[in-house]
Order: C-alpha cells, then structure tokens, then sequence
C-alpha cells in the first residue's frame, strides 16, 4: 500500500516562557527564569513547517492549548475572570501559576503514540495520547490533545483513538519521542520500536515505563514490537526523552554509540525483527554524549524525501543551528555530507526559542504514516496550505507578546491576551469553541 508521511507540528503558542518546570531536561533549567519570545518561538515554528512544504512534504498542525489552563483553575476552587483568577494564583502559589501557563504542548512528539494501519492487526490505524504524568505541566495536556486528535482522526473506519493511559506514573506515556518505526516504505508493514526507561535512584526520572509502551503495543495490535531499554548514563546526562539520542527513519536508525542501556541486545533484537536494519551509529568518540545532549544533533527530523525508492533511499535531516556552533557535531555533519549513505541532504533551522526549553526539531512534531485514503479521512483543518501559513503568521505578528518576563506570569493584561490570542486563531483556523472560553 502507498502511504506517505505527514508531520504534525505544535504551533508554538503565545504562553511559551521559561518556567524550568522539567526536572533532568538541561536546557529547561539552565533557561530558567529568562525572558522567552513567544512571537520569535511561533515564527521560527512556522518557518520550520514551510521548509518541510518546500521541500515537497505534505504539513500537518496542531493547536495550543488554552493557557492558562482555566479547567484546572476551576477544579482547584478558582472562580472568576481567568486574568483574575491568575493574579490571585501567582499572588499564593506561583509555582502552580507557572504550571498553568506552559507552552509545552507545542512538543507534538510527545502528543501521542501512533502506530499506522500497515502494522496493526485490525489494518486501522491506532493513537494513544500521552498521558504526561511525570511532569505537572505536561499532564495538563492529556485532556485537550485526546480532544484535538479525535477531531483529526475522526473516522473510525480508519481510524482508533484511544484514552491516555491511567493518570499515574506506573503508566508513565510521553508518546513518540520514545517510538519508532522500521519499515521498507512508509506503507509497509513496520517494526515497532518502544523505548522505556528504568532508572530507580537515578538523579533524573525515567518518564517512558516499560508497562505503558507495552500496554499500546497490546491495544494497538502491533504485530511486531520490539521493547529496548533506553541507558540510564543518557537519562542521567540529560536526554529526558529517546528521541534526544536518537532517530528512526525507514531502514535507518540514526543512534548515539549511548542511546540504548544494551546496545548489542537492542541492536540484534531490532535486526531479529526487521533484518535491513542498516545503524548509523555515531561513536563517543566523535561526539561525547554531553555535545550531543547539548547541539540536539540526534533530536534532528529525519524524513524520506518524495522520489525515493526502496533500493535508493533519499533522506534529509532537518538539523538545528546549534549543531553548526559545536564543533564535534559540526565535523560530524561535514563528514557525513560527503559519505554515500541513505542521507543525502542537510537543512539547518532556527528553533532557537524551543531549544531553550529542551524541544528540538524532532521534538515539535508527531509523525504519521498515512496511506492515500486515509489521508483523505483526516480533518483537513489541520493540515497546512501556504495561505493557511501566511493567515497564521499575521495572525502571530499580530496578537502575541513579543516578551514574556517571569513576572508577567502574574499579569492580568498578559493573560487576556493570550485567550484573546487563542480566541482568534479558531476563526483562522475554522475550528469554533475549540477552548471554550
Ligand atoms: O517535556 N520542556 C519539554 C521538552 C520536550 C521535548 N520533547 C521531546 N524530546 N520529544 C519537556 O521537558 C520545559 C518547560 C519549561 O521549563 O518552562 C518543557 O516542558
């Protein structure tokens, strides 16, 4: 069966700051308390979608969530206007305060497991919704992205979608930043590859439980899932999520000599599975796991360009600029520019105000493999024209703060106008009492 993949990036909301709400991403806590630029963080999102529409790929979107989050708010006692009820919280708890107004639903990858109908038993295709729990903010996403990707994937001849999993940490679910997909093509059956954590006493929590990656592949139907523990010396260094020490395209995994708690167990049970399994791993040596954490060099989108074959794979990475100013990550890029390899082309982008909070490339979007039918069964809302790119950037130029400092957080005049903001975008968008405020 054809199927193509289309990427679904969280458009950065108007909220996005620096609140160091995640305990063991680096970049969140040494950004801690600097001042963010919402209106900077939506454009270099959104340029970021029109390079992959540039280069011949079919874009996806999905939307922010309302922050500050009034139903929390509500069910926490809070009563009145939201602004007002924001200055009452940040005045008594501004740590709940921060929680409240987090941007970080734009990191889709962590949106939801989606497993495509070539590698489930029914042939639908099936999405499980993150349940976040390990991190306040993030939980508080569950709701409304279940909500959004039963719009998109509203028809149930093609499509199932499922609740989070139970809200508790024995079910820890951060979606596909710990999943990929070993297949020939993209309409191919497909091997699964779930990656969980496991670092009891660790100096950072492990958010991806063995438990939840094999409670999807069980609703799923996934026909072959593959289970591999992600190393604890990464989770330790920092890379809180899989998808910050590697990458899976097709045939290829893209890895840090690292990533994997038993690299030789991971590699031999992946290949048991899918045997073209062709590994780039990128040795210590070339490039200590600190430059890679730091650069996000594995957190690059690695996709398939349109024209490629089985037998003569074309694919890019879409890698950040701060790959560029380290230099190990930088000798390593060049080197791999002239290799033969399945990578033929490099795109480097500015996703500078998202890198700062630990959300590379990768991170901000949910891939889909999706064959031609399906494609036309989806919510077309959510998928990005040029024009719909050019109404969201006047929309962006024109109802988000340029700067959000710590202390705004407590602002009621911020707060009307980031559900002002919100308000607006479902007429953009066509999407009508969407937030419900
Ligand atoms: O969950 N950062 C996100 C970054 C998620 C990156 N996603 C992937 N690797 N797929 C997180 O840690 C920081 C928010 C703050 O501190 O204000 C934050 O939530």
């Amino acid at each position: 069966m054809n199927a193509i993949e289309i990427n679904f990036d969280g458009l950065i909301g108007p909220s996005h700051n620096y609140s160091g709400l995640s305990l063991g991403n680096l970049a969140s806590a040494n950004n801690a308390g600097e001042i963010s630029r919402p209106k900077a963080a939506a454009l270099q999102g959104l340029a970021k979608m029109r390079l992959m529409m540039s280069l011949g790929l079919t874009q996806g979107l999905l939307l922010p969530h309302l922050r500050p989050h009034v139903p929390t708010l509500h069910a926490l006692g809070y009563r009145g206007a939201p602004e007002a009820m924001m200055a009452q919280v940040w005045a008594e708890d501004p740590a709940l305060a921060r929680n409240l107004c987090a941007a970080s639903a734009m990191w889709t990858a962590n949106a939801a497991t989606i497993s495509p109908s070539a590698d489930t038993r029914d042939g639908r295709m099936h999405v499980s919704p993150a349940n976040l729990v390990t991190n306040l903010h993030r939980a508080l996403e569950a709701e409304f992205t279940t909500r959004q990707l039963h719009l998109l994937f509203a028809d149930p001849r093609y499509f199932s979608v499922h609740a989070p999993l139970p809200m508790h940490a024995a079910f820890g679910d951060e979606g596909a930043a710990n999943h990929g997909r070993f297949c020939d093509a993209h309409g191919a059956p497909g091997v699964e590859l779930f990656v969980y954590g496991d670092n009891p006493g660790g100096r950072f929590p492990a958010r991806q439980t063995l438990r939840a990656s094999q409670a999807i592949a069980r609703r799923h139907g996934v026909r072959q899932p593959v289970f591999v523990q992600q190393a604890n010396r990464a989770i330790e260094a920092g890379a809180f999520h899989n998808d910050v020490v590697s990458v899976v395209n097709q045939t290829v995994l893209f890895a840090h000599e690292d990533a994997f708690e038993d690299k030789a167990a991971t590699y031999t049970s992946i290949r048991a599975a899918f045997p073209a399994l062709h590994v780039e791993e990128v040795p210590t040596s070339a490039v200590p796991m600190a430059d890679a954490i730091r650069s996000y060099l594995f957190n690059s989108m690695l996709v398939t360009l349109p024209g490629s074959t089985t037998s003569a794979p074309r694919m890019a990475l879409i890698l950040p600029a701060e790959t560029q100013e380290t230099p190990s990550t930088k000798a390593y890029l060049d080197a791999l520019a002239g290799s033969n390899g399945p990578i033929a082309a490099c795109h480097v982008i500015d996703v500078r105000e998202s890198m700062r909070n630990g959300g590379g490339p990768a991170c901000l979007r949910l891939r889909v493999a999706l064959t031609e039918a399906e494609v036309a069964a989806l919510d077309p809302r959510f998928l990005l024209t040029p024009e719909k790119a050019d109404a969201l950037e006047r929309w962006i130029e024109d109802s988000y703060p340029d700067e959000i400092a710590p202390d705004m957080l407590g602002d009621p005049l911020l707060h009307r106008q980031l559900l002002t903001a919100l308000d607006r975008l479902q007429g953009v968008l066509g999407l009508p009492d969407l937030y419900g405020v």
